[in-house]
C-alpha cells in the first residue's frame, strides 16, 4: 500500500475502532489525550483535598478520601469474583452513591460499564446483555415498583456470559457493593489498571436501527471530555453539580456532570427524583450551583409554583440539551431561576457543543453552542455529500479527538454511519449562526426524541409488527408541548381484525419494553403513503399528524368557547 491512501479504520479486538496512527499522534501532541484515565482523575482530587465532601446521596455524605476507599473496596471484591480488564458489566443503577461507586470501581479496574438506563426493561438490558457479552449485571434490587432482580433472573437463560449479579442491598444470588464498599480498600499502585487508550466505557446510542448501539468510549477520550467541559464550563471546587438526569447518560455523566464536578474537587449531590417538589428544595438545602436538564424538565421546573418557594439563589449554571430547546423558554432560565442558561448540543458519540457562559444573552437563547475542542472537524453537507454554504442548513459530519470512529461489534452499520474518511454522520440537520454557533434545525436521522429520549422508529415498528392484526405500520415524531415529542404509530390493519391504542400497548408491554417507548396515539390507515422511491413517506405522515392534532386543538378551543359562551 502506498503512503497515504487512506483504508477505512479496521475494529480491535475489544471493539474500538482505532483513530488513524497519524491523527492518534496529533490528539495526543495537542494535549487533548493526556494520557490520563478516568481513575486518575479522582485520585488527583482525593491526593488534593481528601476530606472535602464529593458525593451526597440523601442524607449519606462521603468525603474524597472515603469514595477512593469504598470504590477500591468494590474493585477489589469484584476481582476476588473474577472481574478482569476489559470485561463488560451491565450497568443499570439510579441515581445513587453505588451508582457513581461501581463506576469508578469498574474504571479502576478496566473493566467496561455498559451504561444501561433504570427504564429499561427484558427487551433492552437482554440485548445489551447479548451484544456487549456481559459477565456481570448490576441494578438496584427493585426501583419504581420493579424487581431487576427477577428479571436478570429471567434473562440469565439468553446470556451465557453473565455469572455474576450486582446489587446496592442485599438481595438473593447478588453480591452486594454495599458490603464491598464498607470493607474499603487502601489505594494499591500494582493492582492492574488499564491503559489511557482503551475503552473506559460503552454509552447507548440514542438509535436510528433496531435496537441501541454501542459507542466505545477511550478513557483518554472521556477524560478530555470531562475535563475540558468542566473548564469551559467554569467547575471548580466550589462547584455543587446536581445529577437530576439518569446519570448513565453521556450528558450528566461527563458534560462536565460527575466526572468533570469530582476532576476539579468539586461536590456532586445525587436524585433520584427531578420532579420540582424534591429537586428544588434539593438546591436549597445543599447550595447547588450548577445541574443539567433535559427541555421538558426545564419547563417543569419553570412552570412549579414551588420555584418562588425555594430558595435557588446559589444555583449559577442551568445547562439544558439532548432536545431542542424553545427560544421563548431559553429566555425565562436568567428571568425566573437566576442563573446563566448554557444550551448543550451533544451526543454520546462524542462532538459537544456549548454556549460559551458570556456569549450574548440573545445566542444564549437562539443557539446550540460551538465545538468543545479546537480538534473538532464538523463538516454541514447537502444529500449528496457537499459541504453547503455558510449560513445554509445540512447534516451535520463530525470526527475529532472525543468522537468515536465506529459503534462497538456493528462491521455492517458502520460502514453506512460513517464516511470513508472518517466522520460520524450524525442526521442532526444544523447550520451556522452569525455568532460562529450552531442551530439545530432539524433530522434527517428517524427517531423520536421524547423529552431527550430517543426513540428508534425502526425499533417500535419491528415490535409492532409482530402484534397479529398489524399489516404494516409506521413510527412518527407528533409534536408535543410538555415532552417536544410523543410517538404516534400508523398501522394498516389486516382484514377482519381491528387494533385501538390500549389494545397495542398491551401487547407491547407484554414484549417487555422500556415504558417511555411506547405509542402514545395510533392512526389506523388504510394504507401508508409511499415516496417516489417506494418507501413509506415518514414526512407525509408527520405533516398529517400535525395538521390533525392542530385542528383537534382547534376544535377543543372552539368546544372550549362555546361552553364559556353557554
Ligand atoms: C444527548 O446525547 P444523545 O446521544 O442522547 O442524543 C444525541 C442527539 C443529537 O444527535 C440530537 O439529535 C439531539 O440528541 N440533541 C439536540 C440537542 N442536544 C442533543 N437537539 C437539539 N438541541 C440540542 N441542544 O442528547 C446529549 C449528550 C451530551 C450532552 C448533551 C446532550
Amino acid at each position: 500500500m502506498s503512503a497515504g491512501t487512506r483504508v477505512a479504520a479496521q475494529p480491535r479486538g475489544d471493539g474500538l475502532t482505532p483513530w488513524p496512527a497519524d491523527v492518534a499522534a496529533r490528539y495526543r501532541r495537542e494535549g487533548w489525550w493526556s494520557g490520563t484515565t478516568c481513575w486518575e482523575l479522582l485520585e488527583d482530587a482525593v491526593r488534593h483535598a481528601p476530606e472535602r465532601i464529593a458525593v451526597v446521596d440523601g442524607p449519606r455524605r462521603i468525603s474524597y478520601a472515603a469514595v477512593e476507599q469504598r470504590a477500591l473496596g468494590i474493585a477489589g471484591g469484584l476481582r476476588d469474583h473474577g472481574l478482569e480488564r476489559g470485561d463488560r458489566v451491565v450497568v443499570q443503577l439510579p441515581n445513587r452513591l453505588a451508582f457513581v461507586e461501581l463506576t469508578l470501581a469498574l474504571l479502576r479496574i478496566g473493566a467496561l460499564p455498559v451504561m444501561a438506563l433504570p427504564a429499561h426493561r427484558d427487551h433492552e438490558i437482554g440485548h445489551l446483555l447479548a451484544l456487549s457479552g456481559a459477565v456481570a449485571y448490576a441494578g438496584p434490587r427493585r426501583h419504581r415498583s420493579f424487581d431487576h432482580v427477577a428479571m436478570a433472573g429471567r434473562l440469565r437463560a439468553d446470556a451465557p456470559a453473565l455469572r455474576l449479579l450486582l446489587c446496592d442491598e442485599p438481595a438473593d444470588g447478588a453480591v452486594d457493593l454495599e458490603a464491598l464498599a464498607a470493607v474499603g480498600r487502601a489505594a494499591d499502585a500494582s493492582d492492574p489498571a488499564p491503559a489511557p487508550g482503551d475503552v473506559a466505557l460503552l454509552l447507548l446510542s440514542g438509535g436510528t436501527t433496531g435496537l441501541p448501539k454501542l459507542i466505545p468510549r477511550t478513557h483518554d477520550d472521556y477524560v478530555y471530555n470531562a475535563r475540558a467541559s468542566a473548564e469551559l464550563c467554569g467547575f471548580d471546587a466550589s462547584t455543587v453539580y446536581l445529577v437530576a438526569l439518569p446519570a448513565s447518560h453521556n450528558f450528566p455523566l461527563a458534560c462536565p456532570g460527575i466526572l468533570g464536578a469530582l476532576a476539579v474537587g468539586g461536590r456532586v449531590v445525587l436524585t433520584e427524583d427531578a420532579a420540582p417538589a424534591a429537586a428544588l428544595p434539593l438546591i436549597e438545602r445543599e447550595h447547588v450551583t450548577a445541574t443539567a436538564l433535559v427541555p421538558a424538565l426545564l419547563l417543569r421546573w419553570l412552570e412549579s409554583p414551588l420555584r418562588e418557594r425555594a430558595d435557588l439563589g446559589s444555583l449559577r449554571l442551568v445547562q439544558v440539551g439532548g432536545a431542542r430547546l424553545a427560544a421563548e423558554v431559553a429566555r425565562r432560565v436568567r428571568l425566573q431561576l437566576g442563573a446563566t442558561l448554557q444550551q448543550v448540543f451533544g451526543m454520546a458519540e462524542g462532538l459537544l457543543n456549548y454556549t460559551r457562559l458570556d456569549d450574548p444573552e440573545e445566542v444564549l437563547a437562539e443557539t446550540q453552542g460551538r465545538p468543545l475542542c479546537p480538534g473538532d472537524e464538523l463538516r454541514i453537507v447537502d444529500p449528496d455529500g457537499r459541504t453547503v454554504a455558510d449560513g445554509e442548513e445540512g447534516e451535520l459530519h463530525v470526527r475529532g479527538p472525543y468522537t468515536l470512529r465506529g459503534y462497538y461489534r456493528a462491521a455492517e452499520h458502520n460502514a453506512r454511519a460513517f464516511t470513508p474518511d472518517g466522520y460520524y454522520r450524525t442526521g442532526d440537520v444544523v447550520r451556522w449562526h452569525a455568532s460562529g454557533n450552531l442551530v439545530v434545525a432539524g433530522r434527517a436521522k428517524d427517531l423520536i426524541n421524547r423529552g431527550g429520549e430517543k426513540i428508534s422508529a425502526e425499533e417500535i415498528e419491528n415490535l409492532i409488527l409482530g402484534h397479529a392484526a398489524v399489516e404494516t405500520c409506521a413510527a412518527v415524531a407528533m409534536p408535543d408541548e410538555e415532552v417536544g415529542e410523543r410517538t404516534c404509530a400508523y398501522v394498516v390493519v389486516r382484514d377482519g381484525h381491528t387494533l385501538d391504542l390500549p389494545a397495542l400497548v398491551a401487547f407491547l408491554r407484554e414484549r417487555r419494553i422500556a415504558s417511555f417507548k411506547l405509542p402514545e396515539r395510533l392512526e389506523v390507515v388504510r394504507e401508508l403513503p409511499l415516496t417516489n422511491v417506494g418507501k413509506v413517506d415518514k414526512q407525509a405522515l408527520r405533516t398529517a399528524i400535525r395538521a390533525r392534532l392542530a385542528r383537534e386543538r382547534a376544535g377543543d378551543d372552539a368546544g372550549a368557547g362555546a361552553e364559556a359562551a353557554r
